[in-house]
């Protein structure tokens, strides 16, 4: 059983212009986290991916071309969270089948769920299936939180190895750290991960990573080497990038960075916006600027 702890990107999802999914795009961004960001892991279908824009055949369809591409090359986690739980439970098993080496499923959100309603979601996940789980923790897109208790009662659940924790309450996560030391937690900001590593986190998923993975690297390795001036001045100079490319539209400027390196990224699902040329020239200025 592969070890799942690591970096991962957030795989970005890949459109043309019509909205439907580009897999040479796909297949490009794969590739350059496998053989350019030396990435350990990929974190396929989730808020990156544009996940929840899509249908069902179009996250089979991006789960397919990942493993396809990817092979064994790299550890594969597949987001199959959903707030329709049939289809969640449907996605886990595909993604088992096709050889998946995890899958994670974001708290199910809109309706106000109850505790009891989500852990039975999970719960009704797993039955299926004879696979790894990593909750996806995202209160501030989700509505969702849970308290160190019900972390708990869902741990309980052996399947359920570990949370992508994407929230900026330090003093959660050092509870988790001390209360879980079992557990996997992945960082989900990615503009916190040396706080995030200096608390002991055994990896972390971020949107970022496709096209800031050295910096990555390196505030991770040094801040687990406990050489934290160093981490910081790295991190100083990716949260400036991280400021610049959430100001100019998260994914697209991601994309549009990628294009810059030669991949064919592709656009973003409306109703995400199309790239104006004002954003493109933005694109270009902060390409120059920090690679
Ligand atoms: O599901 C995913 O694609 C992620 O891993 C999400 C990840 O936590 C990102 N969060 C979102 C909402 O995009 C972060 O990497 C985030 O983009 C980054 O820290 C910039 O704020």
């Amino acid at each position: 059983m592969r070890d799942l702890r690591g970096l991962y990107s957030a795989l970005l999802g890949s459109f043309n212009e019509d909205g439907s999914v580009s897999e040479k795009g796909l297949r490009q961004i794969i590739r350059h986290n496998i053989d350019h960001n030396k990435m350990d892991g990929l974190y396929v279908g989730g808020s990156t991916g544009e996940n929840f824009m899509l249908s069902t055949d179009e996250k089979k369809r991006i789960f397919e071309i990942a493993k396809d591409e990817a092979k064994d090359d790299i550890t594969l986690m597949a987001q199959v969270g959903s707030v329709n739980l049939k289809e969640s439970i449907e996605l886990a098993k595909f993604v088992e089948d096709l050889g998946y080496d995890a899958i994670s499923a974001v708290t199910p959100f809109y309706y106000k769920f109850d505790f009891d309603e989500v852990h039975h979601y999970y719960e009704r996940i797993l039955e299926g299936v004879d696979m790894r789980m990593v909750i996806y923790f995202i209160p501030f897109l989700t509505g969702v939180n849970f308290s160190i208790e019900q972390f708990k009662t869902l741990f309980e659940n052996k399947k359920i190895v570990g949370v992508k924790f994407t929230q900026g309450d330090f003093y959660l996560l050092e509870r988790m750290r001390k209360t879980f030391p079992d557990k996997l937690i992945f960082a989900g900001f990615d503009e916190m991960l040396l706080p995030a590593t200096v608390l002991g986190i055994d990896g972390a998923i971020g949107s970022t990573y496709n096209v800031n993975a050295e910096r990555a690297r390196q505030i991770y390795d040094l801040a687990r080497a406990e050489k934290i001036s160093e981490a910081r001045a790295i991190q100083h100079v990716t949260n400036d990038l991280i400021t610049d490319i959430l100001d100019n539209g998260l994914y697209g400027t991601i994309k549009l960075l990628l294009e810059e390196q030669g991949i064919e990224a592709g656009c973003c699902r409306e109703p995400m916006k199309p790239y104006t040329p004002e954003m493109r020239t933005r694109a270009k200025e902060i390409y120059k600027k920090y690679f």
